[in-house]
């Protein structure tokens, strides 16, 4: 059984008597990268779910997502890609709800009419927020040369892939006009700036959401917290914390990230493969295995 859900479609529910007939050789496969946000919300969903699951690391430092048979597999390159029982499904919101539906542990999403749409509220929000512009445009120092520097190699390359494999020639296409974009968020400082003032000003509204209760949904841990706990790790790894709840401001979110940080999941899921340290070791790998295809290349 194969359904190819594409963005914004929801999610099947798989009938309890499916999942009971596939759990003992139900094989759950994430195309993922350690430090890609989209990857964390979902494998921040899998620990809290405690689903059993295969990793195929998709290496975006090294445009894995851009090689023709993972195309084949997400039409828009990008990752997570879950596929379990047959299903595939794209894109991180959807894959959250499709794992919290379909398999046992506790409720991500709240059963009230009321605490659910305020959960799917802060879902959509920050799913449309545009974290790639915030993350790029900000991250200083050698770590932000190396990655902005990155960017614009991509053009090449896809020119190549689109040329080599004409069947995908859409996608590829799609890909290069995202990519012009891509390049100027990050290097557009008046850009980047609109962004984090607009976070800033979710950060108000998250502020007072987070006090008056513990969870954004009351006490309830749920989906739209697992969200939140990667954007307010990634605001934190550009070094914007200082800028966002630093200095007496906005104290409710300040305590709400110390929370988050103790939840489960986030050392293994963040920390461990989001830090300085994990991105120059994994830009090194990436800097001599572009030369050396290069050196091939013109070889
Ligand atoms: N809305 C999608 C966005 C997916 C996405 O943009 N993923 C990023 C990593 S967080 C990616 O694969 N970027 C590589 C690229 O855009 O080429 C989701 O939430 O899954």
């Amino acid at each position: 059984m194969t359904i190819h859900l594409r963005e914004h479609c929801p999610p099947p529910s798989i009938e309890r008597a499916d999942i009971d007939s596939l759990s003992l050789d139900r094989s759950v496969v994430l195309y993922h990268f350690g430090p890609s946000i989209c990857s964390q919300k979902v494998r921040l969903t899998l620990a809290a779910k405690a689903v059993k699951w295969e990793s195929r690391e998709v290496n975006l430092f090294l445009d894995e997502n851009l090689e023709p048979e993972y195309m084949r597999i997400n039409h828009r390159g990008v990752v997570p890609t879950l596929i379990d029982a047959g299903y595939t499904v794209f894109d991180s919101a959807t894959i959250m709800q499709y794992i919290d539906r379909n398999f046992a542990g506790p409720s991500l999403i709240p059963e009230d009419e009321e605490k659910s749409r305020l959960m799917h509220h802060w879902l959509d929000v920050q799913d449309q927020f545009p974290i790639r512009g915030m993350s790029y445009g900000n991250v200083k120092g050698l770590l932000g040369k190396l990655v902005r520097s990155d960017t614009p190699k991509r053009v090449g390359k896809i020119q190549r892939l689109l040329h080599a494999n004409p069947d995908l020639a859409a996608d590829y296409k799609a890909k290069l006009r995202d990519t012009e974009q891509w390049i100027d968020e990050q290097s557009n400082p008046t850009v980047v700036a609109e962004i984090n003032k607009e976070m800033e000003s979710l950060l108000d509204q998250l502020g007072q959401q987070v006090k008056i209760s513990q969870w954004i949904v009351g006490d309830e841990f749920t989906l739209a917290d697992i969200a939140w706990m990667t954007i307010l790790a990634r605001i934190d790894f550009v070094g914007l914390a200082p800028v966002m709840w630093g200095g007496g401001k906005r104290p409710e979110v300040k305590e709400y990230y110390k929370r988050l940080k103790n939840a489960p999941g986030f050392d293994t899921e963040i920390t461990r493969s989001q830090n300085h340290f994990d991105m120059f070791k994994r830009f090194s790998k990436v800097f001599a295995s572009k030369l050396l295809g290069i050196i091939k290349r013109d070889a």
